[in-house]
C-alpha cells in the first residue's frame, strides 16, 4: 500500500518522483486511486491548462518545448502532458518527445510526462483528465497536453483545456485533414507553424477562411487569433504565449473559463460513472437476471427496450 497523503505532500513539494508516482497510479486504475483523488481535489483548480493538438509531425512537441522554455522564463512552473494513444509505450515518437523534452530533463520547474493508452478504449478519456489533476495539485502553473488530433477521444482532450491550441503547417494538406478531424471547431487560438516554409502565408489565408474569421462577430465574442510561428528558432512564440493570455483573460471574463471546468468535472464523473455500470453490466453474462430478461425477449413476451428499463432498474436496487 502506497502511504498516498506523503505522497501528495512530495508532490507538492515538487520532487518528480512523487509526481510520476501518483501519475502511475492514475494511469494504471490503482485500488488507491479513490484515495489519490480525494487527496488531491482540494489541492486542484489553480493550473492554467492548455491543449495542444494537430496532426502528426505539425510541431506539438517542438512548440510545447518553446512554450516550456516561455513559461520558464516567466518563472512559472509547468506540467506537460504528451498523450500519444497510437505509440507503443517504447515507440519512437514518445522517443522523439524525449528528446526534444531533453533542453528541460534537468530543470526541476518543469514535469514532463508521456501517456499512452495501451489499447484499452475510454482509458485516455479516464486517465488524462486525472494525470492533469495530479500535475494541478502538484502545483504546476501551466499544465500544457499535447495530443495527436486524430481520434475523438483526442480531440475531446484538447477541447476540454481552458485554452485550446490548434496547429497547422504548410504543405501537409493539413486545412482539409483539420476539417475532417473536427479539430477546426476546437480551437481558441489557431498556430500555423512552420512559418520559415513555403505556403505558410497560403495556409494562414486558407485557415482563415476556414474558420469565416472575415466575418461579422457579436461584441464581445472571442476571435480566435492565427499566430505564425517558427517553433524549432523559438519565432513567434511570445505572440503565442499573449495569445494564450489574452483568451484565458477573456474566458475568465465571460465566464467561459469556469464553464469549461465545470464541462470537465461533468464529463470525467460521467465517464467514472459509465466505466462502473459497465463493469456491473459486463459481470451479469451468466447471471440469472439477465438470461431471464433474455429469455423474455425470445419468447416474444418482452421487448428488449422495457428489458434494458429492468435490467437498470435492478443494478440501481443493488
Ligand atoms: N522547418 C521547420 N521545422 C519544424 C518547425 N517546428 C518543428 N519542426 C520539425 O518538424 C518535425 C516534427 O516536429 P514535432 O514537434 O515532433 O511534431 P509533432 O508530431 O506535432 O509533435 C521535427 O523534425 C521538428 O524539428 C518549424 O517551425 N520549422
Ligand atoms: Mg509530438
Amino acid at each position: 500500500m502506497v502511504d498516498v497523503p506523503a505522497l501528495v505532500a512530495q508532490a507538492r513539494e515538487g520532487r518528480p518522483r512523487a509526481v510520476a508516482r501518483l501519475i502511475s497510479l492514475v494511469e494504471g486504475a490503482s485500488p488507491q486511486l479513490r484515495e489519490v483523488m480525494a487527496e488531491l481535489a482540494p489541492l486542484t483548480g489553480g493550473a492554467y491548462v492548455v491543449g495542444l493538438t494537430g496532426s502528426p509531425g505539425v510541431g506539438k512537441s517542438t512548440s510545447t518545448s518553446a512554450l516550456v522554455t516561455a513559461y520558464r522564463r516567466a518563472g512559472k512552473r509547468v506540467g506537460v502532458l504528451a498523450v500519444d494513444p497510437s505509440s507503443p509505450f517504447s515507440g519512437g515518437a514518445l522517443l522523439g518527445d524525449r528528446v526534444r523534452m531533453a533542453d528541460h530533463a534537468s530543470d526541476p520547474g518543469v514535469y514532463i510526462r508521456s501517456m499512452a493508452t495501451r489499447g484499452h478504449l475510454g482509458g485516455l478519456a479516464r486517465s488524462a483528465p486525472q494525470a492533469i489533476r495530479v500535475l494541478d495539485a502538484a502545483g504546476c502553473e501551466v499544465v500544457l497536453v499535447e495530443t495527436v488530433g486524430v481520434g475523438q477521444s483526442e480531440v475531446e482532450i484538447a477541447g476540454q483545456a481552458d485554452t485550446s491550441v490548434v496547429l497547422l503547417a504548410p504543405g501537409m494538406g493539413d486545412g482539409i485533414q483539420a476539417a475532417k478531424a473536427g479539430i477546426l471547431e476546437i480551437g481558441d487560438v489557431y498556430v500555423v507553424n512552420k512559418a520559415d516554409r513555403d505556403g505558410a502565408e497560403a495556409t494562414a489565408r486558407e485557415l482563415n477562411h476556414m474558420l469565416g474569421l472575415g466575418e461579422a462577430r457579436a461584441p464581445g465574442d472571442w476571435r480566435p487569433p492565427i499566430v505564425k510561428t517558427v517553433a524549432s528558432r523559438g519565432e513567434g512564440v511570445e505572440e503565442l504565449v499573449e495569445a494564450l493570455e489574452k483568451h484565458r483573460a477573456w474566458a475568465a471574463e465571460h465566464g467561459v473559463l469556469a464553464e469549461r471546468r465545470r464541462d470537465r468535472a461533468a464529463r470525467e464523473v460521467e465517464t467514472i460513472a459509465l466505466t462502473a455500470l459497465r463493469g456491473r453490466i459486463g459481470g451479469l453474462p451468466g447471471d440469472r437476471r439477465l438470461d431471464a430478461l433474455a429469455e423474455r425477449i425470445t419468447a416474444g413476451a418482452l421487448d428488449p427496450y422495457a428489458a434494458a428499463d429492468e435490467l437498470l432498474a435492478g443494478l440501481t436496487a443493488g
